[in-house]
């Protein structure tokens, strides 16, 4: 099978190739894409060199599938070109995620959703995948009313201009910044830009996208999105109300059984999910998992997931996966 990676040299986009390889995805030949300043570069995939190319380049190449990280400028102009010319496109950008005639995926969750027709197809926002994927199974079993959820964010999910901004600032050199403030020993408060509500839009994408997901408008969400410094992984401090009582056993051995989902939950050994162990794997870990005794029939629990597997390259990867088991593509 033909393969474009659209953004092949960023942090996301080399995660892609790694991913498409350790998953043996059935690539025949690997096109990768890039910006015209990087045309001409090579990639290895597989230990075989490509020539990265441009987008125009790309179509008339016919790749089956196109798994784009470019950022949503480029998605809005280039994968509608794709689609048109019969190429599924998989993206990760936020450029089509609300759209309503565009499928939102965590495979876990709703790949189900998906048809042959679909040739535009969204990756979700790194926080909203490793959420949902703990939501789903205690949504069926129990209704969820209402999600609160605190973020805790690697520098990795702005790329590498703020991971060289956290370790210039950890040797002491000055550099390129990407964020206004210091990240070294500090956290931001703030992902992405303040909307009129007073949240920003990494927040409102944890609300929305979630619910768009799940497919139930009756789950109510509510976020606040921290940036620290940190490379692993995103954690997320997650706070569940639910319809009716639960068993706490009973939560654990669901979330145990649900596909993707490592319990990491043995706190009295010193057991927890954390970004040093959550880097590079695909899991989502989950623990931490208690009553919250301050309301009746409400949960906590604590996730952690690597934002650039999971969060963005596997889950693209997987809806690939599922395309061409089901032959459509
Ligand atoms: C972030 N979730 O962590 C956003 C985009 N990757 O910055």
């Amino acid at each position: 099978m033909k393969v474009a990676v659209v953004g092949a040299t960023g942090l996301v986009g080399s995660k892609m190739l790694q991913v498409l390889a350790e998953r043996d995805f059935p690539v025949t030949e690997l096109i990768p894409v890039a910006s015209e300043k990087s045309v001409g570069k090579e990639v290895v995939f597989k230990g075989k060199p490509y020539k990265v190319v441009n987008a125009d380049t790309a179509i008339s190449m016919k790749p089956n599938v196109a798994i784009f990280s470019a950022g949503g400028s480029t998605s809005l102009e280039w994968a509608p070109k794709f689609a048109a010319a019969g190429i599924t496109v998989i993206d990760n950008s936020s450029a089509w995620r609300m759209d309503p005639t565009k499928k939102l995926v965590v495979p876990e969750v709703n790949a189900h959703a998906l048809t042959p027709e679909d040739k535009i197809i969204a990756n979700p926002n790194c926080s909203t995948i490793q959420m949902v994927l703990v939501l789903e199974p205690l949504h069926k079993k129990y209704g969820i009313q209402r999600v609160v959820v605190s973020t805790y964010q690697s520098v990795t999910g702005t790329g590498v201009k703020a991971v060289d901004q956290l370790m210039n600032e950890r040797k002491g050199v000055d550099g390129p910044k990407a964020y206004a403030h210091q990240i070294d020993l500090n956290v931001i408060p703030q992902i992405d830009v303040f909307l009129d509500n007073g949240y920003t839009k990494e927040e409102m994408k944890m609300v929305k996208e979630t619910v768009k997901i799940m497919g139930d408008e009756n789950v109510k969400v509510t976020a606040t999105t921290v940036r620290i410094p940190v490379m692993g992984g995103h954690s997320e401090s997650v706070n569940i109300q639910f319809a009716k009582d639960f068993d706490l056993a009973e939560v654990r051995s669901l979330l145990a059984a649900a596909p993707g989902l490592v319990v990491t939950d043995d706190p009295a050994n010193g057991i927890y999910p954390m970004p040093k162990d959550a880097h590079d794997k695909d899991d989502v870990f989950v623990g931490r998992i208690r009553r919250d005794e301050s309301q009746a029939n409400t949960l906590n629990l604590w996730i952690v997931a690597d934002n650039l597997r999971k969060g963005a390259a596997t889950n693209a990867v997987q809806i690939a996966e599922y395309l061409s088991k089901k032959n459509w593509l």
